[in-house]
């Protein structure tokens, strides 16, 4: 493989990270780009010209890449394209847990699932080799529960591929109506072939065990099944679409009794059935959610099968529930303060910031897909029936990835919104991967950063404010300015994520107990360094600071009538 491009998002983001790792003498040109379809477009384009390349994202950005998806399932490419989907079942960081192996089926290109570490490995290779087969990009889908298992994994020997070379080929690349009617027949015809692949080969395997008990399954919950029911017989599908009709039909010929058990969508199941392979499988398996090896063994005893032995359980310690926070000195926290005060309707976007919907804060109504706060700030601003001012936020790589296009479209057509870009140096929300504005590339070299005030400018905003969100007056006073303008603003913020590149800190705070009032003004921030005192005053509790996560940024000072929070005196202090 010659180019990789992808950008953040759990669970794909360490794909790249790792690759970066394992590649030190830059053999391997990676790079993360604006957003998925950027990322799509580069790693096509270097298929073109003769390079192999992978493309890898979460799930939704396949939503964002599927314009080139589509398409390229027409054109293929000359050198193996690999497009890594990592889907997030049961959601443990999305927006929604969309089963993407249904966008193979959309595109009409050939499908892997693996099932561990290994296999993610093993079919990766034989994905590019398959694509170069059959001229056609792979879709290889992983869920969360492979995407971060960890194991031992024998690594093969790196393919020596061909120079690469672009050669024209305008009926195969430019995808004129003329052009491209001739490419969908090819994708048939394609299609019909991948076909005969997937009926032939070792990806797709039936494990022949108790033929009373026929399972057909992909991916993880493989295992699960194996773990839960060992003696079932088992067809384990690695390259599920183009479908293997056949194989199907020939396992169910095997055995007496048979379910599909797989994650969300009733995708094999549909296909058994169009195979003419009477089986349930939503019946018994929930259809939203992740499975477990639990979930599993249950959904077989409600299919009626003999119940599964009860699995050795580690007993986890009891722990206290706790809800995610902003880390102590975000400089997210203080807009949605002051965006409180001044009643503004909040369209929010995707990243840390989201948390701002939550207790204490409250101070955001909307979120729903990267970038969309802007767009929906203007229907919300059109619709007349916002109560307050209307106002979006999204961060500086959000902004990037998908918040131009609607910032082109308030601003060229005149509406009354305020857009708050909260700037802190960084995609914090998947680890701290740089974008466009940060100034950094993933291999760490220096880039030319984007210029986030004049972007906004050569979009067509008339009105831009740089803010230092640390400053709460002065932020909640741009806020009040900005959304006094007759058209679109924007306030930028400008204190970097507390997070990077290493833990940003001043000297810590601490609260004099007895000049606390317990108004409790404070903790209106959420902020996790502050906490109750033993203290009580007139019937409310104190607060105190916890020093050793205190990073100093003095917006609990400013919110402190009575002066009650000072510096915290002794060595590291400031007194
Ligand atoms: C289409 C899509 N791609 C990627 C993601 C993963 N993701 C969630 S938030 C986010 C960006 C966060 O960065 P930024 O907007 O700068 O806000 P921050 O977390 O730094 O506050 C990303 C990449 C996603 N949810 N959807």
């Amino acid at each position: 493989m010659r180019v990789a491009a992808g950008y953040p998002g759990t669970p794909s983001t360490e794909i790249l990270q790792t690759l970066v790792r394992l590649d030190p003498d830059r053999r391997v040109y990676v790079e993360w780009s604006t957003n998925e379809k950027v990322a799509l477009d580069v790693a096509l384009g270097a298929a073109m010209g003769g390079a192999r390349a992978l493309a890898a994202m979460k799930h939704v950005g396949l939503n964002v890449a599927a314009d080139t998806f589509m398409t390229a399932a027409y054109t293929g490419a000359r050198a193996g394209l690999v497009v890594v989907s990592a889907d997030d079942p049961g959601m443990h960081s999305s927006q929604n847990e969309q089963d993407n192996r249904l966008f193979a089926r959309f595109a009409g290109v050939p499908l892997l699932e693996p099932a561990d570490s290994q296999e993610a490995h093993d079919f990766t290779v034989l994905a590019f080799a398959l694509g170069e087969r059959f001229d056609v990009p792979v879709l290889l889908r992983s869920t969360t529960r492979v995407s971060h298992a960890r194991g031992v994994v024998r690594r093969a020997e790196a393919a020596r591929p061909a120079a690469p070379r672009f050669e024209r080929a305008p009926e195969k690349f430019v995808m004129l109506p003329g052009y491209a009617r001739g490419r969908h027949r090819a994708l048939l015809e394609r299609l019909a072939m991948l076909e005969r692949e997937a009926e032939e080969s070792p990806l797709n395997r039936i494990e022949l065990r108790d033929r009373r008990f026929g399972v057909i399954t992909s991916g993880i919950v493989y295992h699960y099944v194996r773990e839960v029911m060992p003696e079932a017989s088992v067809l384990k599908l690695g390259l599920s679409h183009p479908f293997p009709a056949e194989l199907v039909r020939r396992f169910a010929a095997e055995v007496e009794r048979l379910v599909v058990v797989e994650e969300l969508e009733p995708f094999l199941e549909e296909a058994s059935r169009a195979a003419g392979v009477p089986v349930a499988g939503k019946a018994y398996f929930a259809r939203a959610g992740e499975l477990s090896p639990d979930l599993v063994a249950r959904g077989l005893e409600r299919a009626g099968w003999p119940a599964p032995a009860p699995r050795p359980r580690h007993a986890a310690p009891p722990t206290a529930g706790r809800p995610p926070v902003l880390c102590p000195g975000c400089p997210h926290v203080t807009p949605y303060l002051a965006l409180r005060q001044l009643g503004a309707v909040v369209s929010g976007d995707i990243g840390c910031y989201t948390l701002a919907a939550m207790e204490p804060l409250c101070a955001m109504d909307t979120t729903i897909a990267m970038g969309s706060s802007i767009g929906v700030a203007v229907g919300l601003a059109r619709s007349g029936g916002a109560a307050g001012p209307v106002v979006a936020t999204i961060g500086d790589s959000t902004f990037l990835h998908a918040g131009l296009p609607a910032l082109a479209d308030a601003a060229s057509n005149g509406t009354r919104i305020t857009v708050v870009i909260l700037d802190n140096g960084t995609t914090a929300m998947t680890g701290g991967q740089g974008h466009p504005a940060a100034g950094v590339t993933i291999r760490g070299d220096a880039a030319p950063a984007v210029d986030l005030p004049a972007l906004c400018r050569a979009l067509g905003v008339a009105w831009v404010k740089v803010v230092d969100p640390y400053d709460l007056a002065g932020t909640r006073l741009a806020l009040g300015e900005a959304i006094a303008q007759p058209g679109v603003s924007v306030v930028i913020t400008n204190r970097p994520c507390v997070e990077m590149p290493v833990k940003v800190r001043d000297h810590p705070f601490t609260v004099v107990d007895a000049a606390c009032t317990a108004c409790q003004a404070c903790m209106n921030l959420g902020c996790p360094s502050l906490t109750w005192s033993g203290g009580w005053h007139e019937g409310r509790r104190r607060v105190q600071i916890d020093a050793a996560t205190c990073t100093g940024c003095t917006v609990c000072v400013q919110t402190c009538a009575p002066g009650a929070i000072v510096p915290l005196p002794g060595p590291g202090g400031r007194a």
